[in-house]
């Protein structure tokens, strides 16, 4: 079959991201045996022209659309993607007949919503690598889909989507060497604008933090790649594209105990010259770790700490205490690693106490930088939200793609200002959805002076503190809708 995928992503901040996801289904369809041919909206001026052009010149069977973002997950300044899905889907319907199927991290997180809105045909809700080739193969052969676990049908007419059953997911297949097809992208385009390169060393989380949506996309077990071959993909990578640095998407880079040990033991025997990044827990994060980790070229690790308060840990569904977060940020320093504290403040619970807690160790532990949200945007499927529903605080119709977020009524008042002033006070605080991220044009330069890696790890200069600090009045998006229709439960 002809099938052209089409990355519908235009967001350039904080950074253009590499499509990865599409890039692992282009390479398990062609090997299937199809034809398959990408367009990437990410870079261009006249994105959705060029898609129509060249819909018509390919004449695809079928078009897979990955919808990466929902919205930006922050408050109050929230930007809303779905008008965006809705023109691409919209320009494919008026060139082409072709079967639309949808997925992607959006599209997985409320499958059933997104059939409803846009004029699609199929989706497949979760990783897709094996699922997206059963169904290509179902339509070839004039079978019905229904069967196929993932795959989401057109609505019922009762109007609500038919969502078929997992029934045996996770899926086998993705950890058995195939390769993300990034020939078929623009990767160095990436490279140059984005700052690096992104490589999955396995998926999953076996944790059950209350907002947290990973588990649900990725599975509550760990499915790891052997070192090896996660070293010998890199280590191509940068043969293919020189060198640059690159992200680990794992939702936790370093559980279980022995993964990225075993990682950092093969760049370390194999010599491999290599700037890295990762989202990591502080749970069994010790010295041995975070030592073994900057030896092996880590440059940077993203802490879900959430919260430096024992009481708050435990209602977010953490499963450490503060002393062992302060801990870990401390390891990680001795060891030489940057290190960015990832925090949420007005989650279920929180008080004025536990927000000065926070914020107390944080001027302890000295991070590089702090990434502070405001409120918990609620998905469907998470603990926060079923336990929410279950004490009638929120009804089902308020946790959709109309961005919702809760917000302790007893802290809402007091939260925004004191974070700003916390912001200010410390210097290296992002406040998504409060204070507006990097400039555009910042981000640009820095790239284009050959600033690469994570820009958080620069937080602490001064220089830098200016290009996030400007007066200007600008955008949170570079696509998105900003301000759209968002509410606070
Ligand atoms: C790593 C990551 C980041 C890193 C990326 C670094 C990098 N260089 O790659 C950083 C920190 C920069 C980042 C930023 C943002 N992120 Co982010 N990120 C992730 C994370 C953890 C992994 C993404 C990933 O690469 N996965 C690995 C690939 C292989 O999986 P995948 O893309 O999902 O693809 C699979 C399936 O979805 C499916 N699939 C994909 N495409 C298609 C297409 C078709 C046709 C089909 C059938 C299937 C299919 O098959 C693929 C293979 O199995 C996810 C959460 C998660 N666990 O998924 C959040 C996530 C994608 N991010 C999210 C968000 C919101 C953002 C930001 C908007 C946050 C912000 N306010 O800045 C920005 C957006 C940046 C941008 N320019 O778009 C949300 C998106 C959903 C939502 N809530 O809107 C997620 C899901 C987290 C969440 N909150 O739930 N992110
Ligand atoms: S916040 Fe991190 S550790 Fe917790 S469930 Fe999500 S991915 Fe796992």
């Amino acid at each position: 079959m002809r099938v052209l995928l089409v990355s519908a992503n235009r967001e350039r901040l904080p950074d253009p991201i590499f499509p990865l996801g599409l890039a692992y289904i282009a390479a398990a369809t062609r090997e299937a045996g199809h034809r398959v041919a990408v367009a990437d909206l990410c870079f261009g001026r006249h994105a959705l022209h060029e898609l129509r052009e060249q819909v018509m010149r390919f004449r695809p069977d079928v078009v897979g659309l990955s919808l990466r973002n929902v919205d930006n997950a922050a408050y109050p300044r929230t930007v809303d993607y779905l008008e965006g899905h809705r023109e691409v889907v919209n320009t494919l319907r008026a060139v082409t007949g072709a079967t639309i199927v949808l997925g992607g991290s959006g599209f997985s997180i409320m499958p059933d919503a997104y059939m409803q809105v846009l004029d699609s045909d199929l989706g497949i809700a979760g990783e897709a690598e094996t699922t997206f080739v059963t169904l290509l193969d179902a339509l070839e052969g004039g079978f019905d889909p229904a069967g196929i676990p993932g795959v989401t049908g057109r609505h019922s007419p009762t109007g609500r989507a038919m969502v078929y059953p997992l029934r045996d997911w996770p899926l086998p297949g993705w950890t058995s060497g195939l390769r993300p097809a990034r020939e078929l992208f623009d990767y160095p385009r990436y490279i140059r604008r984005g700052g690096m390169g992104n490589v999955q060393t396995k998926r999953g989380c076996v944790f059950k933090c209350s907002y947290c949506t990973y588990p649900l996309l990725e599975g509550t077990r760990f499915r790891a790649r052997e070192p090896e071959d996660v070293v010998d993909e890199i280590a191509a990578l940068l043969h293919d594209y020189g060198p640059h640095p690159v992200f680990f998407v794992d939702s936790i880079l370093n559980f279980p105990r022995g993964h990225v040990e075993a990682i950092c033991e093969v760049i370390l025997r194999r010599k491999l010259k290599l700037r890295w990044s990762c989202y990591a827990t502080p749970v069994k994060l010790d010295r041995q770790q975070a030592q073994l980790m900057a030896r092996a070229g880590c440059e940077g690790i993203e802490l879900g700490t959430d919260a430096v308060d024992d009481d708050q840990l435990k209602r977010l569904g953490k499963s450490f205490n503060a002393e062992v977060a302060e801990r870990a940020n401390r390891y990680c320093r001795e060891a030489g690693l940057r290190v960015c504290q990832t925090l949420i403040f007005g989650a279920p619970g929180e008080t004025e106490a536990s927000i000065r807690a926070t914020c107390a160790a944080l001027q302890r532990m000295q991070p590089t930088a702090v990434v502070a949200m405001t409120g918990v945007r609620l998905y469907p499927g998470t603990p926060i939200t079923d336990d929410l529903l279950r004490e009638g605080r929120i009804r089902e119709e308020d946790v959709g793609l109309v961005p919702a977020f809760y917000i302790e009524p007893g802290v809402a008042g007091f939260l925004p200002d004191y974070l700003r002033q916390q912001a200010q006070q410390a210097g290296n605080w992002v406040l998504p959805g409060l204070a507006a991220p990097i400039q555009p044009g910042s981000q640009r330069l820095l790239r284009a002076l050959g600033v690469s890696g994570p820009l958080w790890r620069l937080l602490h200069s001064p220089w830098m503190h200016r290009l996030y600090r400007t007066k200007f009045t600008r955008p949170d998006t570079s696509w998105g809708v900003p301000h759209p229709r968002r509410k606070i439960v």
